[in-house]
């Protein structure tokens, strides 16, 4: 028996069956673009803990600030005793997120939390209670954010009644709504939106530049600035959900600057703390500012280690520059990808900008969702040591998210893997 499976035996009666693991290998280090587990398999990593490790695992600096903060201090809460680091965070999120205007921060744990408050802010702005979210939407786990999710499984299964006020347009999809424009698709959401809600309703529109769990799903070029447009219009506070996107994932800081977007309001987590959970909302200050003293918080929101953590993760990607890297993962994935879908049946779309990409996997012929297919696929990648994830509303999307400092041969060692799993009978 391994390691792994002496743990597996523990977990079993020691952890709920809720929480599921992706493999079943058990972790003992990691660095950069590799991990090993506690047999002494290594493990080259295309999922980045689900993008969050962008700057590498145990990345250096992070694991260097880390150290040093946690002997200074480990605790002691910003509402209560106030640090700089804190401040530090919330003036990185200002300076680099879209907007020239002037911004507020606030600081939270998880991407849910962020969420959360983003909502719970452009409701108190605006007066109003509406929520606007879109097809294939994730925003999180928690019960708000459940409701703003679209997928019923694994996410929201038997977990209601969930929150009101929460309504649902149709995305722009390209693969799967007969290729309409994304001015057309703004057009028919837009529709939704005014004849199901009615814009002196929407408190806000909330949506992922590029949709993560549900797919990798890159609207259309002219559907985001024509709902920010809409948003605009209307008085409701336009949400960028740049938690898996953000942070040098897609070639820009933000995913939002590729349509040159300035949302009123982003929120951030994942990549932003180089491994330690951060979150934050920032945007504008009219919006943000609108929420009296005290309105917002949490304990542990912007902890003083996981501050220290993001203040080092930004450092790195600047330092490294890995906006650019990010920009040759996608120019050496999507090419290669291309070539694979070209040999392979099943490949529907090929898909991503930077270092988020992803395959949708059909059935031969026509655009069926092919679930087994990735799972197949990512069982094979898996078997041959390479750590990838899927997603997608269909399940059916393979799913591409190394950390943005691997190495041009360990990323086409990775791609071989890929080619060689997709082109499995
Ligand atoms: N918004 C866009 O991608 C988290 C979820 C994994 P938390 N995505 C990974 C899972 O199955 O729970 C995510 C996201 C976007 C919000 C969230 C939520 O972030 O930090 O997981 O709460």
């Amino acid at each position: 028996m391994t390691s792994s499976d002496e743990l597996h035996k523990r977990r079993a009666s020691a952890v709920a069956r809720g929480v599921s693991s992706v493999i079943s290998s058990y972790v003992d280090t990691a660095a950069g673009a590799g991990i090993r587990d506690v047999d002494g398999n290594t493990w080259l990593d295309f999922a980045s803990g689900i993008a969050v490790t962008s700057v590498g695992n145990a990345a250096p600096r992070v694991v260097a600030a880390v150290q040093q903060q946690a002997e200074r201090f480990t605790h002691t809460c910003f509402m209560v005793a106030p640090y700089e680091s804190y401040v530090a965070v919330c003036e990185q999120l200002i300076e680099l997120t879209p907007g020239a205007f002037e911004k507020r921060a606030a600081l939270f744990n998880s991407g849910a939390e962020a969420v959360e408050n983003a909502v719970k802010i452009a409701r108190h702005a605006t007066g109003r209670p509406a929520v606007v979210v879109f097809d294939h939407a994730y925003h999180g786990r928690t019960n708000l954010t459940m409701a703003l999710t679209a997928k019923v499984m694994p996410y929201k299964h038997r977990m209601g009644p969930f929150a009101p006020e929460v309504y649902r347009a149709p995305m722009s999809y390209p693969l799967r709504d007969g290729g309409r424009s994304g001015p057309e698709a703004a057009r028919t959401a837009i529709d939704v939106i005014e004849k199901q809600v009615g814009g002196p309703n929407v408190a806000a529109v909330l949506i992922e530049p590029i949709q993560g769990e549900g797919g990798f799903v890159e609207p259309a070029p002219g559907f985001l600035p024509a709902l920010a447009a809409w948003a605009r219009d209307n008085g409701a506070v336009f949400i960028a959900d740049e938690i898996q996107t953000g942070f040098c994932r897609t070639g820009d800081w933000f995913a939002s600057e590729h349509e040159n977007l300035e949302p009123d309001l982003v929120t951030t987590a994942k990549g932003m703390g180089g491994g330690l959970p951060i979150a934050g909302v920032v945007g504008r200050a009219e919006i943000m500012d609108a929420v009296h003293a005290g309105g917002l918080g949490g304990t542990y929101g912007g902890n003083p280690i996981a501050c220290a953590a993001a203040l080092a993760a930004v450092e790195t990607m600047r330092e490294l520059d890995l906006t650019t890297a990010a920009r040759r993962i996608g120019d050496a994935m999507l090419p290669r990808l291309r070539e694979i879908a070209d040999k392979a049946d099943g490949i529907g779309d090929v898909r991503g900008r930077g270092a988020m990409i992803a395959v949708e996997l059909v059935r031969p012929g026509g655009i069926d969702p092919d679930p087994p297919a990735a799972a197949a696929a990512a069982k094979a990648c898996h078997e041959a040591g390479l750590l990838v994830l899927t997603c997608g509303t269909y399940g059916n999307v393979l799913r591409f998210l190394p950390p943005l400092v691997i190495s041009d041969p360990d990323l086409a060692r990775g791609l071989d893997i890929v080619e060689r799993a997709l082109l499995l009978p």
